[in-house]
């Protein structure tokens, strides 16, 4: 980052002077900067200028302090004060804002006496994605210059508002278009002429009080185990019930306190994550191909998911289906999933005209795909079905093409080995509703060439995807991971305990669902599926089987969708009402094998269902289907509803400590030592005091 000077360019315009931040890519708040601010300030007014500028030079005004420098020794001079003397300063300050003003980057904004910003800049105290709460007085001045109300909505969610949001809940005082320099210039000139006060927030009068503890309980219940949204109530409790400094003296003491917590450790950890995933050795220096049009086969829930996803993503998109009848009602999914966006304000009405009218293109024939950059098959999950499909394809799409498949477990290898271009081949895995979810499985074939992977990449990107890739196993990374975890909780189930028990436990441990919920939701008849194809392909004689399941489908009850599963949702899906025809099934599959049923705690479940989810991950990992420690974490973040402030499984496991959960696999496996069988990697890491984390820096270089 240089020195300060570098930093922080100063620059005086008159009677005006002007400090550039220039710590590019996002003018994060590292100690040159804060220490550049300072002297920037100090000069101004030894120099005798009338008032002070601050902006971002390149894409952003400061969004933030420097993540990378959390968990290290904090470095002076610290934000907070950053803050105070900018503020203190006799001389008018002006902030102008372009990009994303985030956490101390507002936090500076709002030291400063008056804002302005471009249309289409975006502010927002963020912290709370990071297990964290503002730390430079967010938590003091937001509620003065906003309200409380207001306030802690946007300190808890952590959302970004946009510039006009932020004019009429009165963040800034001014929304104009221009260059940051250039508005600055002239609103500070304006500032001047007319002789216009200082506006330190900090003396504005505290804001009026709320119901706190009310307000802390319903914070803390949404936060599903996450505490730091909850300590933001805190902090603004102390921004009206004591004076200024003390108030940034009680942020700062539940700031530091955070700092400290795993749930702290495993969102800077999710955050990093996130952007590394997409970082390939192979990658390098690879160009994607062209991607401007794509084509998809199968207009069903996933095709017409990921037709949305392409349209929004301003890709033109051809739809095939077998029919005129289905390409019409494919048409009317996707224009269902497009109003859905329009209601959303993801589009607006001439956006979803444009996307339905003329950027998609219905068709039944495959001849019509022959000016595709990439084709997607999203056509029944069966292997021949599939195969028929890329017969077809290699024959119509242009050379270079890229021919992807959707399937969620299939073999990528031997569907590539229909065509002629296996090169050309990978899989896309979506997850469902594919034009919501973010996660994306990007399949590498075993001669999938490094293009059409970056190509799988790209198309990720200009989606808005988390894209993680896979090697070729049965369920690539996550639905392989999942299948073995799901096959632990049915364990326990023959075991003694129940599927409620098992879906309060985990949903108490953090997760959106539990698993038997999450079951009803994707359709039991899923699971039915797998669980036939695994059988005809023959298990394994030592591998625990289970009928309960089995007999609830043959029933009828698929979970939600036919209105009963593991619950009844008569009483709507909230309600999570227990099907009473469950327990009786299970209690006959215990009886055939001679089962006598035991109780489990809570944290015995969770340690279970953790240790088969790590050990797995470990094989995953250990087997290169997963390049990374951290792109596992990823998977489960972002397409299986992980608890984002734990990180990820191996994240979480590392936390733990792989010593005590490896210990417990081999106790289990004294039960069992099919299903337990301790992975490799688990045993070769605890063997050499390593954790999964070190994998991941091994891996960065
Ligand atoms: N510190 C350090 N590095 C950062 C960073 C930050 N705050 N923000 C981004 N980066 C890196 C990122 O890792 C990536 O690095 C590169 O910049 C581009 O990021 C006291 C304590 C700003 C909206 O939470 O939301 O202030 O991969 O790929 O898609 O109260 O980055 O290139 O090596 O995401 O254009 C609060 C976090 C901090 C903002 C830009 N601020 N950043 O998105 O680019 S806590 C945040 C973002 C705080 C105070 C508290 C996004 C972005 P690399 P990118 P992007």
């Amino acid at each position: 980052m240089g020195t300060a000077a570098q930093a922080v360019a100063y620059e005086r315009k008159g009677d005006i002077a002007v400090l550039k931040a220039q710590n590019p890519p996002v003018n994060a708040l590292g100690q040159a900067v804060r220490q550049g601010l300072i002297e920037g300030i100090a000069k101004a007014e030894d120099e005798g200028a009338k008032a002070v500028l601050i902006y971002g030079d390149g894409t952003t005004y400061f969004a933030g302090a420097d993540i990378r420098e959390f968990g290290k020794p904090p470095l002076e001079p610290y934000l907070p004060d950053v803050c105070n003397r900018i503020e203190a300063s006799p001389l008018i300050v002006v902030s102008a804002m372009h990009g994303t003003a985030l956490g101390g980057g507002l936090e500076i904004a709002l030291s400063t006496h008056y804002r302005i910003a471009v249309p289409k800049a975006r502010m927002g105290l963020p912290e709370v994605h990071l297990g964290l709460i503002p730390g430079a007085a967010g938590t003091q001045r937001l509620p003065r210059l906003i309200g409380v109300e207001k306030a802690l909505d946007i300190m808890t969610t952590g959302r970004q508002i946009g510039a006009e949001e932020a004019l009429s809940l009165g963040v800034i005082d001014r929304v104009t278009e221009g260059t940051p320099e250039e508005i600055g210039l002239a609103y500070a000139e304006e500032l001047i002429a007319s002789n216009a006060p200082r506006r330190p927030v900090s003396e504005m009068p505290a804001p009026e009080p709320i119901d706190w503890d009310a307000t802390y309980e319903a914070v803390l219940k949404r936060g599903r185990g996450q505490i730091s949204p909850a300590m933001c109530v805190r902090a603004v409790q102390g921004a009206c019930e004591l004076p200024f400094d003390e108030g940034v003296a009680n942020e700062r003491r539940i700031f530091r306190e955070l700092m400290e917590t795993d749930q702290r450790q495993g969102m800077i950890h999710a955050f990093f994550a996130e952007r590394a995933v997409g970082k390939l050795p192979e990658l390098k220096g690879v160009e994607p191909r062209p991607l401007a049009a794509i084509a998809v086969i199968g207009g069903g829930t996933m095709g017409s998911g990921i037709a949305t996803s392409a349209l929004m993503a301003g890709l033109s998109v051809t739809m095939l289906e077998m029919s005129p009848e289905a390409a019409a009602k494919a048409k009317d999914r996707i224009a269902g999933n497009l109003s859905g966006a329009l209601k959303r304000g993801k589009i607006d009405q001439a956006g979803f005209d444009r996307l339905t009218e003329q950027a998609l293109t219905l068709t039944t024939s495959y001849d019509d795909l022959g000016q595709a950059d990439l084709v997607i098959e999203a056509v029944y999950e069966e292997m021949e079905v599939k195969k028929e499909v890329f017969r077809k394809l290699d024959a119509v799409a242009m050379p270079g093409a890229v021919l992807a498949t959707n399937t969620s477990y299939l073999d990528v290898n031997e569907i590539a080995a229909v065509t002629a271009r296996p090169e050309d081949v990978l899989g896309l895995h979506f997850f469902s509703p594919a034009h919501v979810m973010k996660l994306l499985e990007i399949v590498v074939a075993d001669r999938t060439a490094p293009e059409v992977l970056a190509t799988g990449f790209a198309l990720g990107k200009r989606m808005g995807k988390v894209s993680v890739r896979a090697g070729v196993c049965d369920g690539f990374i996550g639905n392989r991971i999942l299948s073995h975890y799901r096959s632990a909780a049915d364990h326990m189930i023959l075991d003694g305990a129940s599927p409620y028990q098992i879906d309060a436990a985990l949903e108490a441990f953090g997760f959106a669902m539990g698993p038997y919920a999450v079951a009803d939701l994707a359709g039991l008849d899923i699971g039915w599926a797998v669980r036939k194809r695994r059988r005809a392909e023959g298990l394994d004689p030592r591998a625990r089987d289970s009928t309960y399941a089995d007999r609830l489908c043959e029933a009828g009850h698929f979970g939600q969708k036919t209105g009963k599963g593991y619950y009844d949702y008569a009483a709507g899906a909230k309600a999570r009402v227990p099907n009473p025809e469950v327990e009786p099934l299970i209690e006959a599959d215990r009886a055939a094998q001679g089962i006598t049923p035991r109780a489990f705690t809570d944290d015995e479940i969770v340690r279970r269902y953790m240790a088969a989810m790590v050990n797995e991950a470990a094989r995953v990992v250990g087997e290169g289907i997963a390049r990374r420690p951290l792109d596992v974490d990823v998977t489960l973040l972002y397409g299986y509803g992980f608890p984002r402030y734990r990180g990820g499984p191996l994240k979480w496991a590392d936390m733990e400590g792989l010593p005590g959960l490896l210990e417990d696999i081999r106790g289990y496996a004294r039960q069992d030592d099919y299903f337990w069988q301790p992975a490799p990697l688990l045993e070769k890491l605890v063997a050499e005091g390593k954790t999964f984390e070190d994998l991941n820096k091994e891996a960065a270089g």
